[in-house]
Protein backbone atom coordinates (compact mmCIF):
# COMPACT_ATOMS: atom_id res chain seq x y z
CA UNK A 1 0.00 0.00 0.00
CA UNK A 2 1.11 3.21 -0.76
CA UNK A 3 2.04 5.29 2.11
CA UNK A 4 0.45 9.15 2.40
CA UNK A 5 1.96 11.94 4.11
CA UNK A 6 0.53 14.82 4.45
CA UNK A 7 3.03 18.43 5.32
CA UNK A 8 2.17 21.98 6.56
CA UNK A 9 4.32 24.45 5.08
CA UNK A 10 4.87 22.65 1.82
CA UNK A 11 5.96 25.93 0.45
CA UNK A 12 8.91 26.51 2.68
CA UNK A 13 11.88 25.34 2.53
CA UNK A 14 11.95 22.16 4.43
CA UNK A 15 8.42 21.61 3.02
CA UNK A 16 10.17 21.69 -0.36
CA UNK A 17 12.65 19.16 0.70
CA UNK A 18 10.77 17.11 2.42
CA UNK A 19 8.59 16.96 -0.58
CA UNK A 20 11.22 15.71 -2.56
CA UNK A 21 12.24 13.05 -0.25
CA UNK A 22 9.17 11.44 0.30
CA UNK A 23 8.56 11.42 -3.18
CA UNK A 24 11.57 9.61 -3.43
CA UNK A 25 10.31 7.24 -1.11
CA UNK A 26 7.67 6.43 -3.21
CA UNK A 27 5.11 8.14 -0.91
CA UNK A 28 1.80 10.16 -2.10
CA UNK A 29 2.84 13.55 -0.93
CA UNK A 30 -0.12 16.02 0.16
CA UNK A 31 0.37 19.69 1.10
CA UNK A 32 -1.11 22.15 2.92
CA UNK A 33 -1.61 25.61 1.87
CA UNK A 34 -3.38 28.59 3.45
CA UNK A 35 -5.23 30.60 1.11
CA UNK A 36 -3.18 34.17 -0.90
CA UNK A 37 -4.29 36.02 -3.84
CA UNK A 38 -0.86 35.14 -5.36
CA UNK A 39 0.58 32.16 -5.54
CA UNK A 40 3.63 31.22 -3.37
CA UNK A 41 5.00 27.88 -5.09
CA UNK A 42 8.21 29.28 -5.70
CA UNK A 43 9.72 26.10 -3.95
CA UNK A 44 7.80 23.61 -5.44
CA UNK A 45 6.81 24.50 -8.76
CA UNK A 46 8.58 21.88 -10.27
CA UNK A 47 7.17 19.24 -7.72
CA UNK A 48 3.23 20.27 -8.45
CA UNK A 49 2.19 17.72 -11.21
CA UNK A 50 3.92 15.02 -8.40
CA UNK A 51 1.94 16.13 -5.24
CA UNK A 52 -1.73 17.18 -4.31
CA UNK A 53 -2.07 20.67 -2.39
CA UNK A 54 -5.38 21.13 -0.07
CA UNK A 55 -6.54 24.88 1.35
CA UNK A 56 -6.34 24.98 4.93
CA UNK A 57 -5.02 27.19 7.80
CA UNK A 58 -3.49 26.93 11.37
CA UNK A 59 -6.00 29.13 12.45
CA UNK A 60 -9.35 27.10 11.55
CA UNK A 61 -9.77 24.11 13.10
CA UNK A 62 -12.65 22.78 11.00
CA UNK A 63 -10.44 23.15 7.74
CA UNK A 64 -8.14 20.84 9.54
CA UNK A 65 -10.40 18.43 10.40
CA UNK A 66 -11.83 18.28 7.01
CA UNK A 67 -8.80 17.73 4.85
CA UNK A 68 -7.39 14.79 7.43
CA UNK A 69 -10.69 13.05 6.70
CA UNK A 70 -10.06 13.68 2.98
CA UNK A 71 -6.69 12.64 2.91
CA UNK A 72 -6.68 9.57 5.87
CA UNK A 73 -2.85 10.44 5.88
CA UNK A 74 -0.36 8.11 7.42
CA UNK A 75 2.08 10.63 8.65
CA UNK A 76 1.70 14.48 9.19
CA UNK A 77 4.54 16.72 8.94
CA UNK A 78 3.70 20.29 10.60
CA UNK A 79 6.74 22.68 9.52
CA UNK A 80 3.92 25.27 9.09
CA UNK A 81 4.89 28.35 11.64
CA UNK A 82 5.95 32.43 11.32
CA UNK A 83 8.72 30.96 11.24
CA UNK A 84 11.59 33.92 11.28
CA UNK A 85 12.06 35.37 14.88
CA UNK A 86 12.46 39.13 14.15
CA UNK A 87 8.98 39.37 13.26
CA UNK A 88 7.63 37.28 16.48
CA UNK A 89 8.37 40.42 18.44
CA UNK A 90 5.81 42.47 15.80
CA UNK A 91 3.51 39.92 15.66
CA UNK A 92 3.84 37.95 18.81
CA UNK A 93 0.44 36.83 19.41
CA UNK A 94 -0.24 35.90 15.48
CA UNK A 95 2.95 33.82 16.13
CA UNK A 96 1.56 32.22 19.07
CA UNK A 97 -1.40 31.75 17.71
CA UNK A 98 -0.11 29.59 13.93
CA UNK A 99 3.47 28.61 16.03
CA UNK A 100 1.79 27.50 19.67
CA UNK A 101 -1.80 26.73 19.04
CA UNK A 102 -1.54 25.83 15.78
CA UNK A 103 0.16 22.90 16.88
CA UNK A 104 -3.01 21.90 19.27
CA UNK A 105 -5.34 22.12 16.58
CA UNK A 106 -3.17 19.53 14.42
CA UNK A 107 -3.21 17.04 17.02
CA UNK A 108 -6.64 17.32 18.18
CA UNK A 109 -7.41 16.96 13.99
CA UNK A 110 -5.34 13.47 14.76
CA UNK A 111 -6.96 12.88 17.99
CA UNK A 112 -10.65 13.27 16.65
CA UNK A 113 -10.13 11.58 13.13
CA UNK A 114 -7.79 9.10 13.55
CA UNK A 115 -5.36 8.27 16.63
CA UNK A 116 -2.98 6.00 14.66
CA UNK A 117 -1.98 8.91 12.55
CA UNK A 118 1.80 9.67 13.25
CA UNK A 119 2.86 13.26 14.09
CA UNK A 120 5.99 14.95 13.43
CA UNK A 121 6.04 18.66 15.12
CA UNK A 122 9.09 20.96 13.73
CA UNK A 123 11.03 21.88 16.89
CA UNK A 124 13.55 24.65 17.43
CA UNK A 125 16.71 24.67 18.67
CA UNK A 126 15.39 28.50 19.38
CA UNK A 127 13.74 27.22 22.55
CA UNK A 128 17.51 27.09 24.74
CA UNK A 129 17.47 30.28 24.03
CA UNK A 130 19.79 31.66 26.71
CA UNK A 131 21.35 27.68 26.74
CA UNK A 132 22.06 26.21 30.33
CA UNK A 133 24.68 24.17 28.99
CA UNK A 134 27.18 23.52 26.04
CA UNK A 135 26.29 21.14 23.57
CA UNK A 136 22.42 21.40 24.10
CA UNK A 137 21.03 17.86 24.33
CA UNK A 138 16.80 16.58 24.58
CA UNK A 139 17.61 17.12 28.55
CA UNK A 140 18.75 20.59 28.75
CA UNK A 141 16.20 22.86 30.52
CA UNK A 142 14.57 25.86 27.88
CA UNK A 143 14.92 29.23 28.24
CA UNK A 144 13.53 31.10 24.83
CA UNK A 145 14.00 34.36 24.19
CA UNK A 146 11.86 35.82 21.74
CA UNK A 147 8.09 35.10 21.34
CA UNK A 148 8.84 32.69 18.86
CA UNK A 149 11.20 31.03 21.15
CA UNK A 150 8.29 30.61 23.61
CA UNK A 151 5.66 29.47 21.33
CA UNK A 152 7.91 26.70 19.98
CA UNK A 153 8.26 25.75 23.46
CA UNK A 154 4.34 25.31 23.79
CA UNK A 155 4.50 23.94 20.52
CA UNK A 156 6.46 21.55 21.52
CA UNK A 157 5.31 20.54 25.08
CA UNK A 158 2.03 19.87 24.01
CA UNK A 159 3.14 17.56 21.34
CA UNK A 160 5.00 15.26 24.17
CA UNK A 161 1.39 15.92 26.29
CA UNK A 162 -1.07 14.48 23.84
CA UNK A 163 1.77 11.51 22.85
CA UNK A 164 1.28 10.99 26.98
CA UNK A 165 -2.09 11.48 27.31
CA UNK A 166 -3.61 9.70 24.24
CA UNK A 167 -1.08 7.29 23.48
CA UNK A 168 -0.78 9.29 19.81
CA UNK A 169 2.82 8.66 17.96
CA UNK A 170 3.96 12.06 18.10
CA UNK A 171 7.56 13.40 18.03
CA UNK A 172 9.49 16.14 18.14
CA UNK A 173 12.23 17.12 16.46
CA UNK A 174 14.50 19.91 17.73
CA UNK A 175 15.96 21.04 14.78
CA UNK A 176 19.21 23.57 15.00
CA UNK A 177 19.69 26.17 12.12
CA UNK A 178 19.38 24.50 8.83
CA UNK A 179 19.82 26.03 5.20
CA UNK A 180 20.01 25.55 1.70
CA UNK A 181 19.61 27.80 -1.61
CA UNK A 182 16.03 27.92 -0.85
CA UNK A 183 16.19 29.54 2.09
CA UNK A 184 14.05 32.84 2.96
CA UNK A 185 15.95 36.15 1.57
CA UNK A 186 15.21 37.57 5.77
CA UNK A 187 17.53 34.95 7.10
CA UNK A 188 21.19 35.82 7.99
CA UNK A 189 23.00 32.85 5.31
CA UNK A 190 20.95 33.82 2.53
CA UNK A 191 20.76 36.84 2.95
CA UNK A 192 24.53 36.85 3.00
CA UNK A 193 24.81 34.68 0.04
CA UNK A 194 22.33 36.95 -1.99
CA UNK A 195 24.59 40.00 -1.25
CA UNK A 196 27.41 38.30 -2.05
CA UNK A 197 26.39 37.31 -5.56
CA UNK A 198 25.24 41.16 -6.47
CA UNK A 199 28.30 42.42 -5.02
CA UNK A 200 30.11 40.12 -7.10
CA UNK A 201 27.95 40.83 -10.30
CA UNK A 202 28.24 44.39 -9.87
CA UNK A 203 24.58 45.01 -9.01
CA UNK A 204 25.12 46.37 -5.28
CA UNK A 205 28.13 47.55 -3.14
CA UNK A 206 26.93 47.06 0.61
CA UNK A 207 25.29 44.66 3.06
CA UNK A 208 24.12 45.91 6.08
CA UNK A 209 23.84 43.19 9.29
CA UNK A 210 23.22 42.68 12.79
CA UNK A 211 24.67 40.77 15.33
CA UNK A 212 28.22 39.21 14.04
CA UNK A 213 29.40 37.61 16.86
CA UNK A 214 26.15 35.28 17.22
CA UNK A 215 27.02 31.83 16.62
CA UNK A 216 24.89 29.14 15.25
CA UNK A 217 24.74 25.06 14.31
CA UNK A 218 24.34 25.34 10.52
CA UNK A 219 23.54 22.36 8.70
CA UNK A 220 22.04 21.97 5.42
CA UNK A 221 18.12 21.77 5.43
CA UNK A 222 18.52 18.30 2.93
CA UNK A 223 20.05 16.34 5.34
CA UNK A 224 17.59 17.28 8.05
CA UNK A 225 14.55 16.42 6.49
CA UNK A 226 15.68 12.68 6.19
CA UNK A 227 15.94 13.19 10.30
CA UNK A 228 12.47 14.10 10.34
CA UNK A 229 11.44 10.83 8.13
CA UNK A 230 13.58 8.52 10.57
CA UNK A 231 11.83 9.78 13.90
CA UNK A 232 8.71 8.75 12.77
CA UNK A 233 9.89 5.36 10.98
CA UNK A 234 10.89 3.61 14.80
CA UNK A 235 8.77 1.66 16.91
CA UNK A 236 8.46 4.30 20.08
CA UNK A 237 7.71 7.82 19.21
CA UNK A 238 10.29 10.44 20.71
CA UNK A 239 11.75 13.85 20.81
CA UNK A 240 15.46 14.32 18.73
CA UNK A 241 17.88 17.10 19.03
CA UNK A 242 18.95 17.23 15.23
CA UNK A 243 22.62 19.12 14.42
CA UNK A 244 25.96 18.89 12.99
CA UNK A 245 27.93 19.45 16.94
CA UNK A 246 29.49 22.25 15.50
CA UNK A 247 29.18 26.25 15.62
CA UNK A 248 30.59 29.01 13.45
CA UNK A 249 29.90 32.92 13.97
CA UNK A 250 28.23 35.37 11.59
CA UNK A 251 31.43 36.47 10.95
CA UNK A 252 32.55 33.52 9.89
CA UNK A 253 29.79 32.71 7.33
CA UNK A 254 30.56 36.07 6.63
CA UNK A 255 34.15 36.00 6.09
CA UNK A 256 34.03 32.13 4.22
CA UNK A 257 30.74 33.62 1.40
CA UNK A 258 32.66 36.79 0.81
CA UNK A 259 35.92 34.36 0.36
CA UNK A 260 34.20 32.36 -2.11
CA UNK A 261 33.51 34.67 -4.69
CA UNK A 262 37.29 36.23 -4.23
CA UNK A 263 36.04 39.54 -2.34
CA UNK A 264 36.72 41.25 0.87
CA UNK A 265 34.11 41.39 3.23
CA UNK A 266 35.30 44.07 5.29
CA UNK A 267 34.92 46.35 2.18
CA UNK A 268 31.43 45.82 1.90
CA UNK A 269 29.69 44.82 5.43
CA UNK A 270 28.38 47.83 7.55
CA UNK A 271 26.53 46.90 10.56
CA UNK A 272 23.52 48.44 11.24
CA UNK A 273 22.11 48.76 14.89
CA UNK A 274 18.52 48.41 13.80
CA UNK A 275 19.18 44.59 13.26
CA UNK A 276 20.28 44.07 17.02
CA UNK A 277 17.43 41.85 18.32
CA UNK A 278 15.56 43.24 21.73
CA UNK A 279 16.88 39.82 23.09
CA UNK A 280 19.55 37.91 21.52
CA UNK A 281 20.61 33.63 21.75
CA UNK A 282 24.20 34.51 21.86
CA UNK A 283 25.50 30.93 21.03
CA UNK A 284 23.49 27.57 20.10
CA UNK A 285 25.55 24.20 19.85
CA UNK A 286 23.66 20.96 19.53
CA UNK A 287 24.50 17.59 20.90
CA UNK A 288 22.59 15.08 18.23
CA UNK A 289 23.94 12.21 19.47
CA UNK A 290 20.71 10.24 20.24
CA UNK A 291 19.60 10.86 17.14
CA UNK A 292 22.89 8.85 15.81
CA UNK A 293 22.57 6.37 17.69
CA UNK A 294 18.71 5.73 18.00
CA UNK A 295 17.89 6.92 13.76
CA UNK A 296 21.45 6.44 12.56
CA UNK A 297 21.27 9.93 11.31
CA UNK A 298 24.69 11.89 10.43
CA UNK A 299 24.84 15.05 8.53
CA UNK A 300 26.38 14.69 4.84
CA UNK A 301 27.42 18.41 4.42
CA UNK A 302 29.76 20.35 5.94
CA UNK A 303 29.67 24.15 6.95
CA UNK A 304 32.26 25.21 3.92
CA UNK A 305 30.42 23.11 1.82
CA UNK A 306 27.11 24.68 2.97
CA UNK A 307 28.69 28.01 2.33
CA UNK A 308 29.79 27.83 -1.39
CA UNK A 309 26.73 26.14 -2.32
CA UNK A 310 24.33 28.47 -0.99
CA UNK A 311 26.80 31.18 -2.81
CA UNK A 312 26.80 28.94 -6.01
CA UNK A 313 23.51 29.32 -6.50
CA UNK A 314 22.68 33.07 -5.34
CA UNK A 315 25.62 33.87 -8.29
CA UNK A 316 24.27 31.75 -10.77
CA UNK A 317 20.47 32.98 -10.07
CA UNK A 318 21.54 36.71 -10.01
CA UNK A 319 23.86 35.97 -13.14
CA UNK A 320 20.40 34.37 -15.18
CA UNK A 321 18.42 37.80 -13.42
CA UNK A 322 21.14 40.38 -14.94
CA UNK A 323 21.35 38.76 -18.18
CA UNK A 324 17.43 38.92 -18.52
CA UNK A 325 18.05 42.43 -18.06
CA UNK A 326 20.60 43.20 -20.30
CA UNK A 327 19.44 43.38 -23.86
CA UNK A 328 21.23 41.42 -26.10
CA UNK A 329 23.46 42.64 -29.11
CA UNK A 330 20.98 43.01 -32.25
CA UNK A 331 17.76 42.98 -30.21
CA UNK A 332 14.98 44.93 -30.81
CA UNK A 333 15.83 47.52 -27.98
CA UNK A 334 19.07 48.05 -29.43
CA UNK A 335 17.90 49.13 -32.56
CA UNK A 336 15.04 51.18 -31.35
CA UNK A 337 17.98 53.21 -29.33
P1 LIG B 1 9.82 28.71 6.14
O1 LIG B 1 10.65 28.58 4.91
O2 LIG B 1 9.65 30.05 6.76
O3 LIG B 1 8.40 28.09 5.79
C1 LIG B 1 7.35 28.24 6.64
C2 LIG B 1 6.12 27.61 6.01
O4 LIG B 1 5.04 27.86 6.91
C3 LIG B 1 5.71 28.18 4.65
O5 LIG B 1 5.17 27.13 3.87
C4 LIG B 1 4.63 29.16 5.00
O6 LIG B 1 3.61 29.31 4.00
C5 LIG B 1 4.01 28.50 6.19
N1 LIG B 1 3.45 29.54 7.02
C6 LIG B 1 4.10 30.62 7.50
N2 LIG B 1 3.27 31.38 8.22
C7 LIG B 1 2.09 30.73 8.15
C8 LIG B 1 0.84 31.00 8.65
N3 LIG B 1 0.66 32.11 9.36
N4 LIG B 1 -0.15 30.11 8.39
C9 LIG B 1 0.06 29.01 7.66
N5 LIG B 1 1.22 28.71 7.14
C10 LIG B 1 2.21 29.56 7.38
O7 LIG B 1 10.36 27.76 7.31
P2 LIG B 1 11.37 26.51 7.23
O8 LIG B 1 12.75 27.03 7.38
O9 LIG B 1 11.01 25.66 6.08
O10 LIG B 1 11.02 25.78 8.60
C11 LIG B 1 10.00 24.80 8.68
C12 LIG B 1 9.57 24.64 10.12
O11 LIG B 1 10.69 24.27 10.92
C13 LIG B 1 9.02 25.89 10.77
O12 LIG B 1 8.03 25.49 11.69
C14 LIG B 1 10.19 26.48 11.52
O13 LIG B 1 9.74 27.27 12.59
C15 LIG B 1 10.87 25.21 11.96
N6 LIG B 1 12.31 25.28 12.16
C16 LIG B 1 13.11 25.75 11.19
C17 LIG B 1 14.48 25.73 11.37
C18 LIG B 1 15.42 26.22 10.29
O14 LIG B 1 16.58 26.46 10.60
N7 LIG B 1 14.98 26.32 9.04
C19 LIG B 1 15.02 25.23 12.56
C20 LIG B 1 14.15 24.74 13.53
C21 LIG B 1 12.81 24.75 13.32
P3 LIG B 1 3.54 30.56 2.98
O15 LIG B 1 4.36 30.16 1.80
O16 LIG B 1 2.09 30.67 2.70
O17 LIG B 1 4.10 31.74 3.71
O1 LIG C 1 19.61 34.67 12.57
C1 LIG C 1 22.14 37.20 13.52
C2 LIG C 1 20.88 37.14 14.36
O2 LIG C 1 17.46 35.02 11.35
C3 LIG C 1 20.77 34.00 12.97
C4 LIG C 1 14.93 30.27 12.05
O3 LIG C 1 14.91 29.29 11.05
O4 LIG C 1 16.79 29.21 13.13
C5 LIG C 1 16.35 30.44 12.57
O5 LIG C 1 16.35 31.47 13.55
C6 LIG C 1 21.68 34.95 13.76
C7 LIG C 1 20.95 35.72 14.88
O6 LIG C 1 18.06 32.72 12.26
C8 LIG C 1 21.51 39.59 10.88
O7 LIG C 1 20.90 38.15 15.37
C9 LIG C 1 23.06 39.21 12.34
O8 LIG C 1 21.74 35.67 16.04
O9 LIG C 1 19.24 33.56 10.31
P1 LIG C 1 18.55 34.02 11.53
P2 LIG C 1 17.59 32.43 13.78
O10 LIG C 1 17.09 33.64 14.45
O11 LIG C 1 18.69 31.69 14.45
C10 LIG C 1 16.02 28.73 14.22
C11 LIG C 1 16.59 27.41 14.65
C12 LIG C 1 14.56 28.69 13.93
O12 LIG C 1 13.84 27.85 14.44
C13 LIG C 1 13.99 29.85 13.18
O13 LIG C 1 12.74 29.51 12.59
O14 LIG C 1 22.18 35.93 12.88
N1 LIG C 1 22.11 38.27 12.51
N2 LIG C 1 22.71 40.05 11.34
C14 LIG C 1 21.13 38.45 11.61
N3 LIG C 1 20.00 37.77 11.37
C15 LIG C 1 19.22 38.22 10.36
N4 LIG C 1 18.10 37.54 10.07
N5 LIG C 1 19.52 39.33 9.63
C16 LIG C 1 20.66 40.05 9.84
O15 LIG C 1 20.93 41.04 9.16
Amino acid sequence: MTRKALITGITGQDGAYLAEFLLGKGYEVHGMVRRSSTESFERIGHLQDLISLHQADLLDQLSIITLMQEIEPDEVYNLAAQSFVPTSWLQPLLTGEFTALGVTRMLEAIRLVNRRIRFYQASSSEMFGNVAEEPQSENTPFYPRSPYGVAKAYGHFITVNYRESYDIFACSGILFNHESPLRGKEFVTRKITDAVARIKLGVRSKLKLGNLDAMRDWGFAGDYVKAMWMMLQQDKPDDYVVATGQKHSVRDFVELAFAHADLDWQDHVEIDPKLIRPAEVNTLRGNAGKARSVLGWQPDVSFPQLVQMMVDADLERIRLEVAEQTPACGSDTDSDG
